[in-house]
């Protein structure tokens, strides 16, 4: 097995924290919480998040808040359910979700739901999946589910599942593995797992592993290690993830390290950014790579987060 270079990925996300005028950190000004998320649970997946200052990240969260409920990609943005769920996590990351005031977030999520059971990402009312994903898996951290009419989410989900067995962002689009965590998760979450043909698209899923033993994200695509998680995560909650070759795929995530500086690319020798890099290292966790904290496949937390949440331990 090849050598994940752990002390340099933690350096190299602390440098990306500290950098705030390069290119990459103006082209992620507008994504900074989710990046915070990103950035944050890899450093927890890899047993370093006391390197950070949890009392300043903690301070600036919740200046991306927005009256509503809702929080923005970064101080003064509008609000978007893809932050919001970001900014909870992250919260979870420090075990600080009381500094939230909870029924304002959870109004915020709620006020997104559609008649139909769907949900919009931000007041101008694009669906996708995701936003199904964002909102259940908000709630459930927040223990407040019951906020949203779940039977009705759950049905629209479900009307999203194509004849592969997979799952798209609207009903009748295209299965992606993407879109497909999000439909599994959301599922797993609500206890609605029977609606999954779990042999079909498991299936689909382990086709996704292509000869360098990376996983792509639909059929004819190349790998990228971001699907690592979306996929894996998949097949770990229909039970199905011996149905790949996980070496190989260890193989290819570890291929994808910048030895020397750090980080994770999408592919061998393309420039690392934090996206790969967290899911890099959160793919390796379900892989059970030897140092790793184990992260929850449904909620993308470190299993000891959801255990305290959940479990009050
Ligand atoms: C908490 C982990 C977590 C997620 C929150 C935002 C979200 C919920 C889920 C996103 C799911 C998704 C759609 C992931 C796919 C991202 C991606 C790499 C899209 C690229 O799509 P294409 O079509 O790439 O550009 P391909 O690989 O198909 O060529």
């Amino acid at each position: 097995m090849g050598e994940l270079m752990t002390e340099k990925h933690v350096k190299y996300i602390l440098s990306v924290e500290k950098k705030k005028d390069d290119f990459e950190s103006v082209v992620m000004e507008h994504l900074r919480v989710n990046g915070a998320y990103w950035g944050l649970t890899t450093l927890d997946i890899l047993g370093k998040l006391d390197a950070v200052d949890q009392d300043e990240v903690v301070s600036w969260i919740m200046q991306c808040q927005h009256e509503s409920g809702g929080f923005g990609g970064n101080i003064g943005h509008d609000p978007h359910i893809l932050y919001t769920l970001s900014a909870i996590q992250v919260l979870a990351l420090f075990d600080k979700i009381d500094v939230l005031d909870v029924e304002n977030v959870a109004n915020y999520i709620a006020s997104l739901q559609n008649e139909d059971g769907s949900f919009s990402g931000d007041m101008w009312g694009e669906i996708d999946t995701r936003f199904s994903y964002i909102a259940i898996c908000s709630l459930a951290l927040l223990h407040r589910l019951d906020k949203i009419n779940v039977e009705r989410a759950v049905k629209y989900i479900v009307s999203c599942k194509n004849l592969d067995g997979g799952f798209g962002c609207t009903p009748g689009a295209e299965s992606h593995a993407g879109q497909i965590f999000c439909c599994v998760g959301a599922l797993a979450i609500t206890g609605s797992l029977h609606h999954v043909d779990k042999d079909l698209l498991g299936w689909w899923l382990c086709e996704r592993q292509v000869k360098s033993g990376g996983l792509n994200g639909r059929p004819e695509k190349l790998p990228d290690v971001c699907y690592s998680w979306w996929v894996l995560s998949s097949l770990i909650l229909i039970d199905r993830v011996h149905w790949i070759d996980k070496g190989k795929l260890v193989n290819f995530i570890l291929d994808c390290q910048d030895k020397e500086n750090g980080g994770i690319s999408d592919r061998p020798d393309d420039a690392v950014d934090v996206f790969h890099t967290y899911f890099g290292v959160a793919g390796l966790s379900l892989l059970e790579f030897p140092g790793l904290k184990a992260i929850d496949p449904a909620y993308a937390l470190p299993v000891e987060v959801v255990n305290r949440i959940f479990l009050g331990k």
